[in-house]
């Protein structure tokens, strides 16, 4: 059930996207007593390949969606062990030994054991961001060890966006791979929008309390106080928000170090606390109140996702006195949250060149006890806006490599203007391929699997297969059908790149076949092969391009 005071405001049933992405349909896998989904693809040579899945019941073509009830509390079902140490949380609970629910969901999801899932949240290597009031979430975890996650920016602002838009904004993100949603929501009907968002989300939820602290104070930095800010973190406690954003690490000294910068302060939230700092000339009421905060969230499980305030938003600031300054209290409010056994993300930059961004890592590791990093990019260069998904997905790709947990997408609009749905798209399936060069590059167990096995296909002319195994098969099939779109192109041994004649895959899927029926060896095959296909080629008139028949 909504809220009282929203359940006027009506988002219709048809305003969001649900039906299984082409090429795969849910399914639920029975994993140790709990129902795990996954997104799973028939192949057309009979076999099956499971996906990852973020997208909810969404996808799920029996389930009825009404976005009125809400999702079903999933969570609600399972036992909670009780606080340790006035801890209701997953790192209290790890550091006890205790193995959750949602550790146990979390190691059927990755395919790992529960036991790296407990031991990396109980070092704090790791976060599983999952308010007890948000039981229609489906449990995932943040930390180096795992899949690296993508994080999805959705939210109104004062100018543009609806309720019901940024709703579907939420399925639509997740529908695509995202891994979280931050709902910046800054304009009216903060409260509204999040409580729709909340009850429909199967993915964790992370906001920055501080910007609807700004909104009860008409937008004046100065004039907010503990009281207020206070008030708001436990309004969105209490609504179910799973990780939030506080930037503790701006204090008064360092606001000077920014005076020098080509861009000074970017972070919205880290420009507000400056306000508010240099205007009473005081230190942040963030940092003095900080341990009162660590106490409000443990009773809730919500997650610390320590703000980067004065991250770098130009090259020429990249990894400079302030950024580090920040960092550096960061690490020793991650000792504070920890203490309180409260889990903690680490927020990080923003605009770095590429030889500039390993030492973020190393530092964040160093001086954060190895919280899991969260990082937005970085953007790799200032200079292509209308671009900077592909900027960033650059540095995301190398920060992921380096060990950067989560990564806070980046869409074509970035710098421009406020996303629409195909924006969001583009970041979502932009940073996928950055978190997935990532897990390749660092050897997840199985981040390979999906590789191979969408390359068999591509190699064995499996059309159907390759679109159904890519991270976007609507966008691969359009282009496929671009210029091939009859149903026998897609089982055909070619495509309209090369041509019948001379592509590579059917090439060598002929030496192969050539070998095998003439007992030949591969190299004898290749030469004898080539052979055959130079006669080919010259029978047909050495022609390099030939029209497609
Ligand atoms: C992630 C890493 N560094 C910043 N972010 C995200 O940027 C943060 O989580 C939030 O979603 C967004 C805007 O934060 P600022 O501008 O208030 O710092
Ligand atoms: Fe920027």
């Amino acid at each position: 059930m909504l809220d009282k005071n929203v359940r006027d405001t009506s988002v219709s049933e048809s305003t969001v996207t649900t039906g299984p992405i082409e090429g795969s349909h849910k399914h639920y896998v029975d994993i140790d007593g709990l129902t795990v989904p996954v997104r799973r693809v028939e192949l057309t040579n009979g076999d099956h390949f499971d996906l990852y899945d973020t997208s909810g019941p969404y996808t799920d073509s029996t389930a009825t969606i009404d976005l009125d009830a809400g999702l079903p509390k999933l969570r609600d079902q399972w036992t909670k062990p009780d606080p340790v140490d006035g801890a209701a949380t997953q790192l209290a609970w790890a550091r006890a030994g205790i193995i959750t629910a949602e550790m146990r969901y979390i190691a059927a999801r990755e395919g790992l054991p529960v036991e790296l899932v407990r031991d990396e949240v109980a070092a704090g290597r790791a976060v599983i961001p999952a308010n007890h009031r948000h039981p229609e979430a489906e449990p995932m975890i943040i930390g180096k060890r795992f899949l690296v996650k993508v994080n999805a920016n959705i939210g109104n602002s004062a100018v543009t966006s609806s309720i019901a838009e940024e709703v579907e904004k939420m399925v639509w993100a997740s529908r695509w791979g995202a891994d979280t949603i931050m709902d910046l929501s800054t304009g009216k009907n903060i409260h509204e929008t999040r409580e729709w968002i909340m009850r429909n989300s199967p993915v964790p939820i992370g906001t920055v309390p501080i910007y609807q602290a700004l909104e009860k104070v008409n937008g004046d930095p100065t004039a907010l106080t503990w009281e207020i800010y206070r008030d708001t973190v436990i309004e969105q406690c209490e609504q179910g928000v799973d990780y939030m954003t506080v930037h503790a690490g701006v204090l008064l000294r360092y606001v000077p170090l920014t005076a020098k910068r080509v861009t000074g302060i970017v972070s919205r939230g880290g420009s507000i606390m400056a306000a508010w700092c240099l205007a009473h000339h005081r230190e942040s009421f963030l940092y003095t109140h900080f341990e009162e905060i660590c106490q409000i969230l443990r009773r809730y499980d919500v997650t610390f996702s320590l703000g980067d305030g004065l991250r770098p938003g130009s090259i020429a600031d990249a990894n400079d006195a302030a950024q580090f300054a920040e960092l550096r209290t960061l690490g020793e409010l991650t000792k504070i949250a920890k203490s309180y056994g409260v889990q903690v993300m680490i927020e990080g930059p923003g605009h770095v060149p590429m030889h500039k961004i390993v030492e973020n890592v190393r530092l964040e590791e160093e001086l954060c006890e190895e919280a899991p990093f969260y990082t937005l990019g970085p953007l790799a260069t200032d200079i292509a806006p209308a671009y900077d998904h592909i900027t960033s997905a650059i540095g995301a790709a190398i920060i992921a490599q380096a060990g950067t947990a989560m990564l806070c997408y980046v869409t074509p609009k970035e710098h421009l203007g406020l996303p629409n749905r195909d924006d969001v798209k583009v970041g979502v399936i932009t940073y996928k391929i950055a978190a997935h060069a990532a897990d390749l590059a660092k050897q997840h167990p199985h981040a390979q699997e999906r590789d191979d096995e969408l390359s068999k296909a591509r190699f064995e002319f499996r059309w159907h297969d390759q679109f159904a195994l890519s991270l976007d098969p609507d966008t691969a099939r359009s282009y496929h059908d671009e210029t091939l779109p009859a149903e026998p192109a897609k089982s055909a041994h070619f495509c309209s790149m090369c041509g019948p004649k001379f592509c590579s895959m059917r090439i060598s899927a002929d030496v192969r076949e050539y070998a095998e029926r003439n007992g030949l060896t591969d190299v004898d095959a290749i030469e004898a092969g080539m052979a055959a296909k130079s006669e080919e080629f010259v029978e047909a008139g050495s022609k390099v391009y030939l029209p497609v028949v």
